[in-house]
């Protein structure tokens, strides 16, 4: 293992296998890690939602952002320009992750809550996925598109309401102000005390998972600094390398959905009492 901060010569990488099925072998300095953990954080990106169907933001395929550039939705500026596109591409995203379904990936990190005595999961993702998967907490560091908030007053309603009483453009509120989703877009501060408490569980935590994360929005992706900083053993997960790969331990080359089954089973393994 890398002792905290020094950059290590590179992560371990498991060849992808050619059946997604076999076993994930851990290597042994990374097990005895494992073996002993007690505060686990598992960081998430849109990858992880990506076998739900959902589209990720600049990853391969069917990109959100490959049609739109960012600046042009996601961000209070579009929004007040471009009130109707703004509000309708949150319209076509609220549809299709009610449509979507939990994966096996989404199911594997509920599961590994409890494998652990401490156990945090933090996402960018605004999805919901994680919640309908049985995570018992999830610090959305992002927002949520579930529910809608007033931009004037801050009064609060499920998107779903907002958009049955409008899917065009963004309905009024009462105050003379209107709703908005309740995410955080570009140029706008992440909740205060969710920020804060995934930054406190990052920086005191033995083992972090970066799953599906393309590590370059902050500052979310600097809990992975965090973590490698206070000498975390670090594991990703994404079937490409993120800009931060270069800081973990081990790249599990697989998605999410095969390689997170996989690794819970190895960590349930690792951590069995010798019989
Ligand atoms: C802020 C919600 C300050 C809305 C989103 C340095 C410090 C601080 C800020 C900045 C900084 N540098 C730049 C900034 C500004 C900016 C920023 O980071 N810009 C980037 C583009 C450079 N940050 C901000 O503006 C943040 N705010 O800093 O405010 C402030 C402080 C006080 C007062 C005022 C202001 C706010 C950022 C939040 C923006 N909102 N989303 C919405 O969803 O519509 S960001 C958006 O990107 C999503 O949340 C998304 O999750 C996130 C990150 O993307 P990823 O999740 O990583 O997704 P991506 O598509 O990029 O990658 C997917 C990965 O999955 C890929 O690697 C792919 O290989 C992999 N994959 C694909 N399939 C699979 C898979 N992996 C596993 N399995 C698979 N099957
Ligand atoms: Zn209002």
């Amino acid at each position: 293992m890398h002792p905290p901060g020094r950059r290590p010569t590179g992560p371990a990488e498991l060849s992808p296998p050619m059946s997604t099925a076999e076993p994930l072998r851990l290597p042994s300095a990374l097990r005895a890690r494992v073996a002993t953990a007690r505060r686990v954080v598992a960081f998430t990106g849109a990858g992880i939602s990506q076998e739900s169907g959902l589209a990720t933001f600049r990853g391969g395929g069917e990109s959100l952002w490959e049609r739109f550039r960012p600046e042009e939705l996601a961000t209070p500026q579009a929004f007040h320009a471009h009130p109707r596109r703004v509000w309708g591409w949150y319209a076509w995203r609220h549809r299709a992750a009610d449509a979507a379904e939990p994966n096996p990936g989404h199911r594997a990190l509920a599961r590994m809550a409890a494998v652990f005595p401490f156990f945090t999961l933090v996402t960018q993702n605004v999805d919901g996925l994680h919640q309908r998967a049985g995570s018992p907490e999830v610090l959305e560091l992002h927002g949520t598109l579930t529910r809608a908030h007033c931009g004037r007053c801050g009064a609060a309603r499920p998107m779903a309401s907002a958009l049955a009483e409008s899917a065009e453009e963004p309905p009024p509120c009462p105050c003379g102000g209107r709703f908005r989703p309740a995410v955080v877009w570009f140029g706008e501060p992440l909740p205060g005390g969710v920020l804060e408490r995934a930054v406190a569980e990052s920086s005191r935590c033995d083992l972090f998972l970066a799953v599906g994360t393309s590590a370059t929005v902050y500052p979310a992706a600097g809990l992975i600094e965090v973590a490698r900083g206070a000498g975390a053993a670090v594991i990703e997960v994404n079937p490409e390398a993120s800009a931060l790969a270069s800081l973990a331990d081990l790249c599990v080359p697989r998605p999410a959905g095969h390689a997170l089954p996989a690794l819970l089973e190895a960590m349930e393994r690792c951590r069995k009492p010798a019989s």
